[in-house]
């Protein structure tokens, strides 16, 4: 058997100052040997069809006459979808054609043409010993067809994150108002890195919380509050963050560090509740991955003192603000009473709260003392 092969590639053409690629460039036709003729004995070709990446390929016979056969097993043409050879490795059969076109519709290219999913098909013709009668053989074009990738996606996925759009010969993504799009062009994520937390309560939240958390985002949050304070971290409900089964938070994920102690990564849809840091600082970090939709989390943060007395003891003054406890950090005010003045300032040396005293602040009627942190 004769066996030969001819490539197929879009005529490259490039016009001065015209961008790639040309409109209606990439087409082309191709025969059986011979033909209009009867085709030889013992054919055998291949033509590997290749249209730019963003194409697909759409092949159409004008004209069809191979001999008939019972599974078209004598003279036939065969499409392959996406290479074909073995040594490109992964093809499909998009058809096995022989007969006339108006002699069997199942077995021979009907009147549509055949559209392939990927920019690379083969076409194989192959003919056996002998022909019954002259067959003239085929006739066929190819031509290069834009993918609409929005409706059609990439890789079995959607195409865009958000908002996708499509030209002849491939496409672009963009992204609603407040998001960036990703370095690999089709995710939208959002800048969430950096930001500091310093008031002594607050809450933060997964971007768009209770709206899904974009895709390809790292946030990093620091909480950081006065020495001596520990914060204590309390997360609600919902919380939703992509897991696995088997694998822990493999995708999506909450990791928390607090001075030497690290906790989670967390994930899945069970909240991982109240964690008591022990530390003024808190570093929070969210990951999320390239897929899925999960709504994220909330968390809110406490800081606690170490719990004090009052500071302050003297007889003929006034303290104030008086409260039961004081926490590191708190002001107070102590003044003397009419007709008292200060005489001695003495330090408490049983307080869990060493004092600091502000000595600009020091006069004969009133001092402030600051409730400094544990062991400072
Ligand atoms: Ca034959
Ligand atoms: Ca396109
Ligand atoms: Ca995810």
């Amino acid at each position: 058997i004769f066996g030969s092969r001819t490539a197929l590639l879009c005529p490259q053409v490039l016009w001065p100052g015209l961008v790639w690629p040309p409109l209606l460039m990439c087409y082309n036709n191709f025969q059986s040997p011979n033909f209009p003729a009867t085709y030889p004995d013992n054919m055998h070709h291949r033509w590997d069809i290749r249209v730019p990446d963003g194409f697909r390929v759409r092949l159409d016979f004008s004209h069809f006459d191979l001999e008939p056969s019972d599974m078209c097993q004598c003279d036939y043409i065969r499409v392959e979808a996406g290479g074909g050879a073995s040594d490109v490795g992964g093809s499909s059969i998009m058809g096995v054609f022989c007969g006339g076109k108006s002699q069997d519709p199942d077995s021979a290219p009907g009147p549509e043409p055949l559209g392939a999913s990927g920019n690379i098909v083969s076409v194989v013709f192959s003919s056996d010993f002998s022909n019954q009668q002259n067959f003239s053989g085929f006739q066929a074009h190819y031509s290069a067809v834009d993918m609409d990738e929005c409706v059609e996606g990439v890789d079995e996925n959607d195409a865009c994150d958000h908002l996708c759009h499509n030209y002849v010969g491939g496409f672009y993504c963009s992204c609603r108002l407040g998001y960036l799009l990703h370095p690999d062009k089709r995710t939208c994520t959002v800048e969430c890195s950096g930001l500091v937390f310093s008031e002594r309560v607050g809450s933060l939240s997964s971007p768009n919380f209770p709206s899904p958390y974009p895709k390809r985002t790292e946030c990093s949050y620091v909480i950081q509050v006065s020495p001596g304070l520990k914060l204590r971290l309390h997360f609600g409900d919902p919380f939703d963050v992509e897991d696995h089964p088997q694998t822990l938070c493999p995708y999506d994920f909450i990791k928390i560090r607090a001075a030497s102690k690290e906790f989670g990564p967390f994930c899945g849809g069970k909240s991982p509740g109240v964690i008591q840091t022990d530390s003024n600082i808190v570093a929070i970090l969210f990951h999320s991955d390239h897929s899925g939709e999960n709504v994220g989390w909330r968390m809110t943060y406490t800081s606690e003192g170490s719990q004090c007395t009052s500071p302050v003891h003297g007889a003929n003054a006034t303290v104030s603000p008086l409260q039961p406890e004081y926490s590191p950090g708190d002001r107070v005010r102590v003044s003397c009473l009419p007709g008292f003045m200060l005489i001695k300032v003495m330090s408490l040396p049983l307080s869990p709260c060493p004092l600091s005293i502000h000595l600009s602040q020091l006069s004969f009627h009133s001092i402030s003392l600051v409730a400094g942190p544990t062991g400072s």
